[in-house]
């Protein structure tokens, strides 16, 4: 048996940090997890290498689930991002170790494909309505079938999922969390109208994505669905805070635009009522940060039962140890939906070489034993880590609300 001698956290910043977990056996496989929580980084680390890694040395590689209850129930203090993230990062590595001793890619212990390749989608953002519309032309052109659509709010100095540079949007953007304002109004005003010169552009058979990032009310959103109804939306996304799973009951009432949440969801248990009441279509839900595929494995299978599919997260944040595994993922799972393709920067794409490949509209993991993936440490040791924080987002009169 593969027995854990050794296992360290790489902390790493090629532009924005990642924290990479690598595990090493007595027969010198090793395999990598990704362990980034963007602007809580440190927190991890700290958890994998003082409350983790002691734990690991001496275990059989190949024991995940055995590994994967014992890091769960082992810590008394169940689920929460930092903890289901550290576990996430084990039960990634030791994934990639069983398929490398397998000389099998981590798809064919999954199940084999389910289909030909993973369809993404990508990200289309602008200041304004004509600057989204030419970018999503563009990507339109590079043979995605699926694109997000973002664009800035009038009125609004700044907006979530606008981006200075238009490729690369890295929402982590100061070493204290920047301030940004909100108003619903203007918002609801202009998507609408977003969505009415996208379809202009781009006619019917592309489908358009829309993240509302959990700052509408239920009944917002039910307004907001039934605006965009006539533009057939594929998903909308974080339509309000999901704490209250119920609440998105309120939501399907009003509209049958198809509803997408839980790229901050930790356990199938902030999904359970969501999924058994099908309140949502598309589970988001995503390897880091859900307790790594030993557990994304078991949201999905609940959500088939449902008739609801995956839509994994898969932001500029999570490292592409995590797009590696999600390929792996998105090409076996029965439900599969739609996968999240944000591109990584070359700087990041240097210190993560990986075998997946993206071409027409889909990626695939390629056919490396394990996941695929690795981190070149020594590249990795000349990005310093540099704290970074998410915004907090304030109503125009102050008041705190979901950035
Ligand atoms: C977004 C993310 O990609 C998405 O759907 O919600 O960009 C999210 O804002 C970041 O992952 C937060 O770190
Ligand atoms: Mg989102």
């Amino acid at each position: 048996m593969p027995k854990i001698v050794a296992a360290r956290v790489i902390v790493t910043c090629p532009g924005r940090n990642f924290v990479t977990l690598k595990i090493e056996c007595d027969d010198g496989t090793t395999g990598v997890g990704d362990a980034t929580l963007n602007g809580r980084e440190m927190a991890v680390a700290s958890y994998l290498n003082d409350h983790v890694i002691p734990c690991l040395i001496g275990r059989d590689a190949h024991r995940i689930e055995d590994i994967w209850q014992y890091l769960y129930k082992g810590a008394y203090w169940r689920r929460g991002p930092v903890t289901m993230t550290g576990i996430a990062a084990v039960d990634m590595a030791l994934w990639d170790i069983k398929g490398k001793i397998a000389g099998l890619p981590v798809y064919q212990l999954l199940g084999g494909a389910a289909r030909e390749g993973v369809t993404v989608y990508c990200h289309a953002n602008g200041s304004s309505i004509d600057d989204t519309i030419s970018a999503a032309l563009e990507y339109r052109d590079k043979g995605y079938r699926a694109i997000r659509i973002q664009c800035g709010v009038p009125g609004l100095p700044t907006t979530y999922g606008v981006s200075k540079d238009r490729h690369h949007y890295e929402p982590a953007d100061g070493d204290l969390p920047s301030e940004s304002v909100w108003s619903t109004a203007k918002y609801m005003r202009v998507v609408p109208q977003l969505f009415a010169a996208a379809r202009e552009a781009l006619g019917w058979d592309i489908h358009l994505l829309h993240d509302i990032h959990h700052r509408l009310t239920p009944i917002e959103a039910g307004r907001l669905g039934k605006d965009l109804e006539p533009y057939r939306p594929f998903w909308l996304e974080d339509a309000t805070p999901a704490e209250n799973q119920d609440a998105f009951r309120l939501i399907r009432q009003h509209t049958t635009a198809p509803l997408a949440v839980g790229e901050i969801f930790n356990s199938i248990w902030d999904c359970k009522e969501l999924i058994e009441n099908q309140l949502i279509d598309y589970i988001r839900a995503t390897v880091v940060h859900a307790g790594g595929l030993t557990h994304l494995r078991r949201i999905a299978a609940l959500a088939d039962l449902y008739q609801i599919r995956t839509g994994c997260h898969g932001a500029t944040d999570l490292s592409p140890i995590t797009m590696a595994a999600a390929l792996h993922f998105g090409l076996s799972v029965p439900n599969f939906g739609i996968q999240e393709h944000m591109a990584h920067t070359a700087e990041t794409d240097a210190v993560f070489p990986h075998a997946y490949t993206y071409a027409d509209g889909m990626m695939h993991p390629g056919e490396a034993p394990g996941l695929g993936v690795d981190i070149d440490e020594d590249l990795a040791a000349t990005h310093e880590y540099k704290r970074a924080f998410l915004p907090v987002n304030r109503l125009e009169d102050g008041t705190l609300w979901s950035w």
